[in-house]
């Protein structure tokens, strides 16, 4: 019997390289979309399978993690081996503008799901994955980050996916449902959105390098982050649904990086030529014509920032026996020749 999963956020970055990944361990992969006015599927239309072939080993649902009664549904329904719970409004910046409606997705959209399950009582012990993330630890002072460093969160996004985690773990002690936490860093991809700061980057400057762009616009180029690819981060999230016991993973290269850094070898990858002048909000990257390719907009600052970043991922690399395989030029790379 193939084994069944559900993917809620199925239509983001992750839902599509984990889709890819379940078909090819031969599951049977039942992804959640959202309806839109306009088309949301371009991540995964390469995996799109028309509804009346017979033999179909990707299905799309829609469905909303806002909405118990289709969350529960669903779940019964098909009734799956494992839950992954990718769907978030994901980005940082904007959270500080939609702070409820971010809780009502990362917060309660999580407690609805482990809900649906345990109400459910099905004849399987269905296994959930919660997509947590390195913005819990916030302000970090520094450092290695892991599984036993304390949350300091620094937007409501961070804040809302705190109270994901911990009702994940309470679930876990209360009902004895098989729910994990991954604690991933930031990963990347030529799908990663629009919006965030490495595809922004990657982007921006494959648009200056092609002369369809004159100035690329940031915030904070001196955050630090741990930066890895998406691929080698969605082979994690199925290992810990594999194990015996359920449990919580740190994800991450255990490398970090500038968003300047993040520039400079991106530069150095598309053969670009800069130097950068001037300090603070008049900070600029100058390219050999003596034109001003990057310039800073505060705008782009956010209220409160996570300024380093740094994953210590050495309990999955015992237990999971789970290690990164692409390292940041490689990432970088692979987004600039999809770009
Ligand atoms: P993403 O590209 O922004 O994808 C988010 C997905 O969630 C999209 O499919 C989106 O649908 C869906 N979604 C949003 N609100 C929903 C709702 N109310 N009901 C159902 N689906 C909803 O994010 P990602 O980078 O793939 O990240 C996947 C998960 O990991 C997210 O939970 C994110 O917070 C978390 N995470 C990401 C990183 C990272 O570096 N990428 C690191 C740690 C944790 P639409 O396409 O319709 O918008
Ligand atoms: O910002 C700075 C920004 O938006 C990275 C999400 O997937 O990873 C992601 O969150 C850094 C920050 O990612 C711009 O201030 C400068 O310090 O790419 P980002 P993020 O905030 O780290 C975590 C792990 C998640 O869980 C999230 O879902 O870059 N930065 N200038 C900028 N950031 C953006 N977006 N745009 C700028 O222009």
């Amino acid at each position: 019997m193939k084994k069944k999963a559900i993917i809620y956020g199925v239509t983001g970055q992750d839902g599509s390289y984990l889709s890819e990944f379940l078909i090819k361990k031969n599951y049977e992969v039942h992804g959640v979309k959202r309806r839109s006015s306009s088309i949301n599927t371009t991540r995964i239309d390469h995996l799109y399978q028309d509804p009346h072939e017979k033999k179909k080993n990707f299905i799309l649902h829609y469905g909303d993690i806002c909405d118990s009664i289709s969350v529960k549904n669903l779940i019964s329904k098909i009734n799956p081996d494992e839950i992954y719970n990718l769907a978030a409004q994901s980005h940082v910046g904007v959270s500080f503008q939609i702070p409820e409606y971010t809780a009502n997705v990362d917060a309660l959209g999580t407690l609805r799901i482990l809900e649906a399950i345990r109400s459910l009582k099905s004849n399987k012990r269905i296994k959930f994955y919660q997509a947590g993330t390195s913005e819990m630890f916030g302000k970090t002072g520094g450092g290695f980050q892991n599984e036993k460093t304390k949350f300091y969160p620094r937007s409501p996004y961070a804040a809302s996916k705190i109270y994901a985690h911990w009702i994940t773990i309470n679930y876990r002690e209360s009902y004895n449902i098989f729910a994990c936490n991954g604690i991933l860093f930031n990963h990347e991809s030529p799908v990663r959105g629009e919006t965030f700061v490495t595809k922004k980057i990657v982007s921006g400057l494959c648009k200056i390098k092609k002369k369809k762009l004159k100035t690329l616009y940031l915030g904070n180029i001196y955050s630090k982050r741990d930066w890895g690819h998406a691929k080698d981060y969605v082979e994690a999230m199925w290992k810990m649904l594999q194990q015996k016991k359920p449990d919580d993973f740190v994800i991450a290269t255990g490398k970090q990086y500038t968003v300047k850094q993040f520039i400079n070898l991106v530069c150095k990858e598309i053969k670009i030529k800069i130097k950068w002048v001037g300090k603070g909000l008049n900070e600029k990257a100058i390219d050999i014509n003596g034109n001003a390719i990057i310039k800073i907009d505060k705008n782009y600052f956010r209220p409160t920032e996570v300024d380093t970043l740094l994953g210590d991922a050495s309990k999955a690399r015992k237990i999971l026996d789970w290690k990164p395989k692409i390292n940041i030029h490689d990432l970088i790379k692979d987004m600039v020749e999809n770009e």
